[in-house]
């Protein structure tokens, strides 16, 4: 079986409007990637439903982050991207790796911890036993790095503690031990509300988040009313210690203009926040603008869209199959 020594795998839930965390810290970093790696590109739909998600906008909102990874700079002919509930290797290496995964470990998981909160004997078993999942799509096809933003870090080194006791109870190297690829200048975009918070889908806030389908005239108004501190902007880098919102919004403006912290500090240093948010109004229009443009043109013809996914749909496939194919014969199923 071939071996990949650089392969990506990385997926986004289509379970609300896609943000600029996921922008920042997700898509805009496997844009950079997709000349380096080849790479898999996964719509997670099965992640999504951990949670409740209406059926009538469900197929939409998969169709939605598809325009958005074509839109952000994704060429859908050079990489695979398609829909995690279409290749259905994907639940069953899950299974197997539920069999495999500790209930200490996910005991663990923090994002279980603060999703469930307070309600954890009420909410799915699926939402408990979502990082076997995630283990699942990436070493369905070996995959040796995953991009991801800082939160997921957690999960990604359960998939390296799974892959590596599997290859210790079965005396194998069969899975690779990923590596994650967390870069970039905001890999946490932080909510515009509460500078301690990750934005999030599912901030019931609509100011907490700048959306991908926002108009310029919202972004505007959410930057215009992001919560700030009464201070100038800092001049040095360990000035933003203990200033949580200014320095989310200064790394949202580096990592927009492609540029570092330390380059906006210098630039913007003891200026007032008035002054920052109207040029970060227009740095985040210009950029995100075309990206929006993009999405809804191409969610005007779905037919195209569906056209890509089940490309990628059967390209995944011929590589998952033989990938689980082979975990079968090594854990000894009768074939
Ligand atoms: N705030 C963030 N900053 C940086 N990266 C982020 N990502 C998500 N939020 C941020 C990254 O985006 C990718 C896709 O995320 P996802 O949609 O699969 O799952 P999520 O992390 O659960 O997204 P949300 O928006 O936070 O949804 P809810 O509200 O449902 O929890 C991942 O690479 C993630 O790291």
């Amino acid at each position: 079986m071939d071996r990949p020594t650089k392969r990506i795998l990385s997926g986004v839930q289509p379970s609300g409007d896609l943000h600029l965390g996921n922008y920042l810290g997700a898509i805009k970093n496997f844009v950079a990637l997709q000349e380096e790696y080849e790479c898999f590109f996964c719509v997670v739909d099965l992640h999504a439903i951990t949670v409740w998600q209406d059926p009538k906008v469900l197929a939409n909102k998969t169709r939605e982050v598809t325009a958005a990874f074509i839109a952000s700079g994704i060429d859908p002919k050079k990489n695979n991207i398609f829909v995690q509930s279409q290749v259905p290797q994907h639940a069953q290496l899950a299974w197997l790796f539920n069999c495999i995964a500790r209930m200490g470990w996910l005991n663990r998981m923090t994002q279980f911890k603060d999703k469930a909160g307070k309600n954890s004997e009420n909410v799915s078993v699926g939402l408990f036993s979502y990082p076997t999942l995630m283990a699942a799509d990436i070493l369905i096809y070996l995959a040796t790095h995953v991009p991801v933003g800082d939160d997921q870090k957690q999960h990604l080194e359960l998939t390296r503690d799974i892959a590596q006791k599997f290859n210790n109870d079965f005396k194998t190297d069969f899975f690779p031990i990923p590596e994650p690829l967390i870069f970039g200048q905001a890999t946490r975009v932080m909510s515009l509300r509460d500078g301690s918070k990750k934005m999030s889908k599912s901030d019931p806030s609509d100011y907490s988040r700048i959306m991908l389908t926002d108009t310029a005239d919202n972004i505007a108004q959410k930057i215009k009313k992001a919560k700030t501190d009464p201070q100038p902007l800092p001049s040095t880098k360990e000035d933003l210690k203990q200033r949580p919102e200014a320095e989310n919004l200064i790394s949202i403006f580096a990592s927009l203009q492609n540029s570092s912290i330390e380059n906006v500090i210098s630039e913007y240093a003891g200026k007032e926040f008035s002054d920052f948010k109207r040029d970060l109004i227009d740095l985040s229009v210009s950029k995100l603008g075309p990206i929006t443009t993009e999405m809804n043109k191409l969610m005007t013809d779905t037919s195209y869209i569906d056209s890509i996914l089940n490309d990628g749909k059967d390209r995944a496939i011929n590589v998952a199959e033989p990938v689980l194919t082979k975990t079968k014969e090594i854990i000894g199923f009768l074939s």
